[in-house]
């Protein structure tokens, strides 16, 4: 048998988290190699190409800041900007720093097992390789894995149906055709309006509504780029401490702590803002119930403004679901796209899906036909792409097994029993709560200077202690008591997927706290962590003794 390849290190996953990644083992001067399912770099970017997706933090901060050049050399065109603009931003990152020969793509990793003897990580692929690593980094994504409609009669359907997360490459043509679009989160949030108008009638079948606050897009001018990257560096800085990695000021009022002419001034204030500068008004909207559901009606009056018909206006107006609890959505004309003759809301709490028929969806027993289902209906989030693999740590234990009451990590970075192994933006850390750059940015940092201290150090491996593991869990639980997600039905708790443990995910303790807690166990020689000579040299001395 062929002996198996072997690097330092292997990164599963090629969007924003493990491009990065890559770029910094290599200029650690370690061997490398990225394993992407997909045929090319982006991740998120990469998979989903659904019209209307665009970025929901503006572009001048979702992108890179580990290097000046890009981000001087690198000129947005649009202040949110497209998936196509994004996606040949990566391809261009990966290009210029000369990334492309170390990712190997369609190679879909199904196991990583760690050899006790050899202290390696040992991955398998989809397509029969074998590769042997000292580390192993799991960039695989929070929102990689789509939820798959699970839907009577969906095998008999005469029509076409697609998922937003996985679109084709080719461009779909909505020309003429009926179009029902299942899910109302951001995804189809942001594909409604486009669909809407080049459809001959376009029917959303809504199960639960969410806030949308306008994204109030427009082109770039050379003078809004030129402030930008003049001020980037203070700019940068600011997202780094602040709650959610973006440039808003943090509030420092809370919704009744001032009258209530001022309170409708400063909510018009950040709804003109737009995207998550809305959430940046108040500074207790997601921890205080009234002051929840006082910005709520805030955005239910700006909802019936647009939507003319009273009875759509209020189906579209979320219940039970205070803002900010679950993603918010960021539209361009989503309230205004109901005011079209050609667009019709179904309400399927009220009427639920009894069947996808051969010619269409029937709803609360009314037949809707159909030429094209677009299932907008998210993410097996989080957990979906690591537990698919399923990686088998110490004794082989698989994480399936660990994590079969919900995720518990240290840090979201590592997981007891499971040595050398990190996860990007993992379950237990900021990450969907965040401009994801940030946070991803911040992660592979501590990872990368994390294996450079155990290099340096002639240690070989790194593993979160289970007690450390304990206190962190019990801890992004405790943050969460405190506010007002777990009163929501949401992805972020593990209640879009049936039988998913209902905890919260990411850790709700803020970007800026986050990392400064990160820097002081880093800071405490990895406080928390049991850092070990191993039986085994390092990747460096192994390597200079071959
Ligand atoms: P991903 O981009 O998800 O990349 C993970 C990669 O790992 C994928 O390419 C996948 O194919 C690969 N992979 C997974 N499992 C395996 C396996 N077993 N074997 C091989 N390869 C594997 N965040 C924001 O902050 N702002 C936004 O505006 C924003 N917009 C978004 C829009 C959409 C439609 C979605 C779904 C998410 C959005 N996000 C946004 C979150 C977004 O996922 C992150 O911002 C970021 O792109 C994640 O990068 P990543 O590299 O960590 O993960
Ligand atoms: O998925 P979602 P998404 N039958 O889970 C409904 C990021 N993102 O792809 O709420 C019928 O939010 C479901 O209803 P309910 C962002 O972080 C960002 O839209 O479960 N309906 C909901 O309405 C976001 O949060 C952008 O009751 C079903 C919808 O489908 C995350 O990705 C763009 C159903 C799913 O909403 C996920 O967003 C896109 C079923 N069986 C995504 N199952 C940007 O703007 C689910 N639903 C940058």
């Amino acid at each position: 048998m062929a002996r198996p390849a072997t690097y330092d290190a292997i990164v599963v996953g090629a969007g924003f988290s493990g491009i990065y990644m890559l770029y910094r083992l290599r200029a650690m001067g370690l061997s490398a190699r990225v394993l992407e399912a997909g045929t090319g770099p982006g991740g998120t970017w990469f998979w989903n190409r659904y019209p209307g997706l665009r970025c929901d933090v503006e572009s001048m901060t979702y992108s890179y800041s580990f290097s000046d050049e890009l981000q001087r050399e690198w000129t947005w065109t649009e202040r949110y900007a497209t998936q196509a603009e994004i996606e040949r931003y990566i391809n261009w990152v990966v290009d210029r720093l000369d990334l492309r020969r170390d990712i190997q793509f369609e190679t879909r990793v199904t196991s990583a097992v760690f050899d006790e003897a050899s202290e390696r990580w040992s991955i398998g692929t989809e397509r029969g390789d074998q590769i042997e690593a000292r580390y192993c980094v799991m960039a695989t994504g929070c929102l990689s894995v789509p939820n798959m409609p699970r839907i009577k009669g969906l095998e008999r359907f005469k029509g076409r149906w697609v998922h937003t997360a996985d679109w084709p490459r080719e461009e779909i043509d909505f020309k003429g055709k009926r179009v029902g679009v299942i899910g109302t989160g951001s995804s189809g949030v942001q594909a409604i309006p486009v669909i809407a108008e080049e459809a001959a009638h376009l029917t959303v079948f809504q199960r639960t509504a969410n806030h949308s606050i306008p994204a109030w897009n427009h082109p770039l001018t050379e003078e809004a780029v030129r402030r930008w990257k003049e001020g980037y560096k203070p700019l940068r800085a600011k997202a780094l401490v602040s709650p959610v990695g973006d440039v808003f000021d943090p509030p420092t009022q809370g919704v009744f702590e001032v009258s209530a002419d001022e309170r409708r001034r400063r909510l018009e204030k950040h709804w003109q803002l737009g995207s998550f500068g809305f959430l940046s008004a108040f500074n207790d909207m997601l921890t205080n119930k009234a002051s929840s559901d006082t910005v709520g009606a805030f955005v239910d009056a700006k909802i019936r403004a647009v939507v003319k018909d009273p009875a759509v206006a209020d189906k579209l107006c979320p219940r039970n679901l205070p803002i900010g609890t679950k993603r918010l959505c960021v539209d361009t004309n989503y309230y205004e796209t109901f005011n079209r003759d050609n667009v019709t809301l179904i309400d399927i709490k009220a009427n639920p899906i009894d069947e996808i028929t051969p010619s269409g969806l029937r709803a609360g027993g009314v037949d809707h036909p159909l030429d094209i289902i677009v299932f907008a209906i998210g993410y097996d989030a989080m957990t979906g792409a690591l537990l698919r693999i399923n990686p088998r740590g110490r004794d082989g234990v698989a994480l399936k097994e660990r994590w079969q009451h919900g995720p518990r990590t240290y840090l979201g970075l590592m997981v007891a029993g499971f040595p050398n192994l990190f996860t990007v933006t993992g379950p237990g850390s900021p990450s969907v709560i965040s401009n994801m750059l940030v946070s991803i940015e911040q992660h592979i940092d501590w990872i990368a200077d994390c294996i450079a201290h155990l290099e340096r150090n002639g240690r070989a491996l790194i593993e979160a202690t289970p007690e450390a593991e304990e206190r962190w869990t019990r801890h992004v639980t405790e943050v969460a008591e405190g506010t007002l997600f777990l009163q929501a039905e949401t992805w972020y708790v593990g209640a879009n997927i049936p039988g998913k443990p209902r905890v919260i995910h990411p850790y709700l303790g803020g970007v800026g706290a986050y990392r400064v807690i990160c820097d002081g166990v880093a800071a405490k020689d990895y406080e928390g962590f049991r850092v070990s000579r191993g039986k085994t040299p390092t990747a460096t001395a192994a390597r200079r003794a071959s």
